[in-house]
C-alpha cells in the first residue's frame, strides 16, 4: 500500500514536473466554442488539448501565445512570448499575434506546412478586421494565408473566455502593462505612483491611463441632474481597452452600488456619457470605475 502511494506520489511529481518543463499558457479559448473555419483548411482548433500537444491559444492583454491546430495543416504557432515582453515586433524570430488591447488583432501566425497566417492586413476601422469582443469574447472578422485563403474568425464559434494577465511579483499590474510604461517589474506598485497625479500606478493600470502624464487620469467630467434628482447624465474619460461601471451610494461608508446600466464598453474616443436613475434621497454620491474586461 505504502509503495503503491509513493509510486502515485512519484508520478505525480513527474506528470507536475513535465507540466511545467512544457511551459505552455493554460488556454484562455472557450472549451465549446473554439473554432475558426478555412474554405482550405477546414476548422482550426484554438484549443487543442490533448496530453502531448500545447495547450492551445492563451489570449493575453497585449498578444496571443500558443498554437492552434486544423487536421489539414497541422499546428499554427501564434507566438511564444515578444521579445520587448509585451508586442511581437514581427522582425525575425519575434513574430506572433498583437492584440491593441480593445480588441484588434495583428501581426502574423506561422504554419510549418501552409506559412504566414497575415492579422494585420485592415486598419482598425475595418468591419471585417479580425478581433475579438471585449464584453462577449467572440472572435470576429477575417485573417489572411497567402497559401490558403482567409480564415474566418467569425463563423460563431470560436470565443475567449478571460483574457489571462500574468503578474509575476503579484502587484496587481500584469507583467506586460509595466514593461510596456516603464521597462521592467520593479518601478511601478500598488502604492506608487510615478506622474504625481494623485491615481496611483495600479489604479492607471486598471484604467489603463499613461502613469507618465499627470493629465490623463480617470475622471468624472461633466454630470447634471433631472427628474427631480432621480436621474443622473454622467461624462468620464474612458479608454477603448477597458468597460466600466457607474455607481452610486448615499454614503461613502456605504456599499456602492452598481447603475442599472451593469458593465459596459465605453463610446469611441476620449470620453463617454450615459445616464440612469438612481433613487430619491437627501444625498447621494457618484462614481465612475474602470475594469479589466474579461478578467
Ligand atoms: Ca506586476
Ligand atoms: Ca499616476
Ligand atoms: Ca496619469
Amino acid at each position: 500500500m505504502k509503495t503503491t502511494q509513493l509510486q502515485l506520489t512519484l508520478l505525480t511529481i513527474m506528470l507536475g514536473w513535465i507540466a511545467s518543463s512544457i511551459g505552455h499558457a493554460q488556454s484562455t479559448i472557450d472549451a465549446t466554442n473554439k473554432y475558426a473555419y478555412g474554405a482550405n483548411t477546414g476548422w482550426i482548433n484554438f484549443r487543442h488539448n490533448t496530453p502531448t500537444s500545447p495547450a492551445g491559444i492563451s489570449v493575453q492583454g497585449s498578444f496571443l501565445t500558443g498554437f492552434a491546430y486544423a487536421a489539414n495543416t497541422g499546428w499554427i504557432n501564434f507566438g511564444t512570448t515578444p521579445t520587448n515582453g509585451h508586442t511581437f515586433s514581427n522582425t525575425g524570430s519575434d513574430f506572433g499575434v498583437n492584440q491593441d488591447g480593445a480588441g484588434n488583432l495583428s501581426g502574423f501566425a506561422y504554419s510549418a506546412n501552409t506559412g504566414w497566417i497575415n492579422f494585420g492586413w485592415a486598419v482598425v476601422s475595418n468591419p471585417d478586421r479580425p478581433r475579438f469582443d471585449l464584453v462577449t469574447g467572440n472572435f470576429a472578422g477575417f485573417a489572411y494565408s497567402a497559401n490558403t485563403g482567409w480564415v474566418n474568425l467569425g463563423s460563431g464559434y470560436l470565443q475567449t473566455d478571460t483574457i489571462s494577465r500574468p503578474d509575476s511579483d503579484g502587484d496587481g499590474i500584469a507583467d506586460a502593462w509595466e514593461r510596456l510604461h516603464f521597462l521592467n517589474l520593479t518601478a511601478a506598485n500598488a502604492s506608487s505612483d510615478f506622474d504625481k497625479d494623485g491615481s496611483s500606478d495600479l489604479s492607471e493600470y486598471l484604467a489603463d491611463t499613461n502613469p507618465k502624464n499627470l493629465s490623463d487620469y480617470l475622471r468624472v467630467t461633466f454630470q447634471s441632474f433631472a427628474a427631480a434628482y432621480t436621474q443622473t447624465t454622467m461624462t468620464f474619460t474612458s479608454k477603448p481597452t477597458r468597460v466600466y461601471r457607474l455607481e452610486h451610494s448615499p454614503n461613502l461608508n456605504h456599499p456602492w452600488t452598481n447603475s442599472s446600466l451593469g458593465t459596459f464598453a465605453p463610446d469611441g474616443g476620449t470620453t463617454t456619457t450615459r445616464n440612469f436613475n438612481f433613487p430619491s434621497d437627501s444625498r447621494r454620491f457618484f462614481r465612475a470605475c474602470a475594469q479589466l474586461p474579461l478578467q
